[in-house]
Formats: C-alpha cells, structure tokens, sequence
C-alpha cells in the first residue's frame, strides 16, 4: 500500500511586507479513460484504480494573475472566454480555498483567472481533467517559483497530481502524458490512489500515437453531474462486482498494451464503456447520458469494424459523445468513414480529431 504523502506546510506563506505579484499560465489536455473510474470514498479515492490516454489537442488554457489580496483572505475573479463566470468563480475560489493547508498562500492573494477550452465544456468530454489539472500545474509552479520548492521534476509532478485529484479524481491522470493509471494496481509499482502514475514504459508502438476522434453528438450540458453519478454508486446493486470488474479489466488492458494486442484493447475498452453507461442506468434515480445518435455510432463502428477488420473501436466518457479510437496507421480509411457515413450523426460541432498527447505544457 503506498501510503497519503503529506503536503500540509505552513511555512508556504509571504511575510506581509513580501506578498508578490505576478503571472503564470500552463495548458493542461483532457483525458480519456480505457478503464473507467466511476464510484468513490471520502475524500476523492477511487473504488477501483483507472487507465487512460492523455489527449493532445482538447486542452485547457488557464492564466493565472495574482497580487496581494487586500484583506487576510482569498479573492477572486474568473473569466471564461473573456467572460467573468460566477459559477466556475465559485468552483475554483472553493477548490482554491480548501487548498489552504497545502498553499497557506492563496489567503494573501488576489487571483484573476483567465480560462478557455479547445472543446465544449460539460459534454462528457472531461472538461473537469483538464480545467482542474491547468489550476494545479498553477499552484504548484508558483509554489515552486515564489519559495524554491519542488525542485525535482517527480515531486513536482506528484504533488500536482495530488492537487489535481482533489479538484476532480480524474484531472489527476492529466498530469502526465501517455498512459497514465490512478490508483493502487496489483502487480504495478508505483501506483496510488493518491495521485496517478504514468506507465508509458514497454508500451507497444501501436498504442503509443494512438488516435481519438471525439464524435460530438450533443454539445449541451449534460443533466447529472459526475459528481452525482458517482455519488449514486453507493446505493447500486452491481456495484462490489463492477469494481471487481475494472481491476481484472485494468491487468487484462495492460498486458493487451504490452503486447499490441489490439482485439484485446477493444474488447475491454468497449465493455468499460457500457459498463459505465450500464451503471448510469442501474443507479436510483436512473439516468441515460447516451442519446439516440450514441447507439446509431456504436453500432455503424460495429458495422465498419466488421466489413473491414480495421482495428477501431470506441469509448464513452461521461456523456453522449463518442470516441473512436484507432492506430495512426489507419487514419486514412477513418477519416472517409467518417465523412461517408458518421457526419449526418453528429452535432453542428462536428468532430475533433485528437490523439494521445504530452501532457501540460507550460505558456507563461
Ligand atoms: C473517468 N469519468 O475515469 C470517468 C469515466 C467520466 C467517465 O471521472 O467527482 O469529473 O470530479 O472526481 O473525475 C468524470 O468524473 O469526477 C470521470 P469527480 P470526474 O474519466
């Protein structure tokens, strides 16, 4: 069992002549879950560890203002696209403010926080991963400007996963590119249900420029939050066996990754996406995040998949949209796929052809 790192430190603070100000600003990509993380204990542990690909071009863009406050307390103000946005205010004045014991600093400052998305948030694209993994890149970065700290690359990057996580559980796999697993894993080093942990080594070539076209059936908000759905696991039938479930899923996926052995990947990944959405409709209350053009995707990749023995299958996250995940070498033949035959299916937003990225990248 790897044991909770301690981050609480009281010393993170300005003497009151030395409160500084400054800028800061960090891009941080979405993921997608391969096995999904759905079901949680207090505070922000997962019931069962995840997988996924970090993304490449569904990023979050966050800058980062901050000058003395003027009062012994935390102040913000939050625009988003050049909006200010009281309710993503909220969220993040809150995350930042539960922060305290870890960045006793945030109550000295005044922060003003740009943000932007590549993709439409609160689509079931993990806007959460990376708006929360951006904020944590930021905290941490400034901690390690304004007091020297966290010099070494991997304490870095831990602590921000850390962070990340208890913003939203899956914002912490965001933190790092490639394959990334939170939580405790039978068999793997290294992993936490405290912070995710990348396992990109040994990865076969196939899978490491996987691709993902984000199919965006419904671009609205969505009526239940993550939030509540995972809250709505503790009360569900299936859920002991489901948890059972991933973790098998998650030592059967990582031989597949291994080894290249894509009809294994797709299996798995498939299943893990009904699942989820299984869950959803098991729960009390139920709920259906899937819409009609969902299942006509699904079942037109069946189709394809079956008629060309092409290696494409697809995901779901939290939400209506589909994923199509696909080896780069086949990009040709999805791309008419897509024109011919999936573009009267999707939203006006159309499509975003994205692809297993780097990870956060600093702008400022
Ligand atoms: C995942 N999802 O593994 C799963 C699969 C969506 C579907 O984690 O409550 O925003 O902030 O920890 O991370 C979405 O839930 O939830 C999610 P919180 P989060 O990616």
């Amino acid at each position: 069992m790897s044991s909770e790192p301690h981050y609480h430190n009281a010393d993170l603070k300005f003497s009151d002549a030395d409160i500084p100000s400054g800028r800061i600003a960090w891009r941080s990509p979405s993921n997608i879950a391969l096995v999904k993380y759905w079901g949680k204990k207090p505070v922000q542990i997962p019931q069962n560890p995840s997988i996924s690909f970090t993304l490449s071009k569904s990023y979050s863009e966050t800058e980062v203002a901050y000058s003395p406050a003027v009062s012994e307390t935390l102040e913000m103000e939050f625009y988003f696209d050049g909006q200010r946005n009281p309710a993503f205010e909220e969220k993040t004045a809150s995350f930042f403010a539960g922060l305290s014991g870890i960045f006793p600093f945030v109550n000295q400052l005044k922060f003003v926080v740009h943000s932007k998305n590549t993709f439409p948030h609160s689509a079931g694209i993990a806007s959460s991963a990376s708006g929360m993994s951006v904020l944590a890149m930021i905290l941490c970065d400034m901690e390690r400007q304004l007091f020297g700290t966290l010099q070494k690359e991997d304490d870095f990057r831990r602590k921000v996963s850390y962070v990340a996580r208890l913003g939203s559980g899956s914002a912490c796999r965001s933190v790092y590119g490639g394959l990334i697993i939170w939580g405790e894993t039978d068999g793997v080093t290294g992993t936490s249900d405290y912070y995710g942990f990348p396992v990109n080594e040994g990865i076969h070539e196939v899978f490491t420029d996987y691709q993902d076209t984000i199919l965006l059936v419904d671009a609205g908000e969505k009526k239940v939050s993550s939030r509540v759905g995972h809250g709505l696991m503790n009360g569900n039938p299936f859920a002991a066996e489901r948890f059972r479930q991933a973790r098998a899923n998650l030592t059967d996926l990582l031989s597949a990754l291994h080894t290249g052995d894509t009809e294994t990947f797709i299996r798995i990944t498939e299943s893990e996406a009904l699942t989820l959405h299984a869950m959803m409709m098991t729960s009390q209350p139920y709920f259906l995040l899937m819409k009609p053009n969902t299942l006509q995707i699904i079942e037109r990749i069946f189709a394809f998949r079956e008629k060309t023995s092409l290696p494409v299958s697809f995901s779901l996250d939290a939400g209506p949209n589909v994923h199509m995940l696909y080896p780069a070498a086949i990009k040709t033949e999805i791309r008419q796929f897509v024109k011919n035959e999936l573009l009267p299916l999707l939203s006006p937003l159309g499509f975003i052809v994205d692809e297993v990225g780097k990870g956060p990248e600093k702008i400022l």
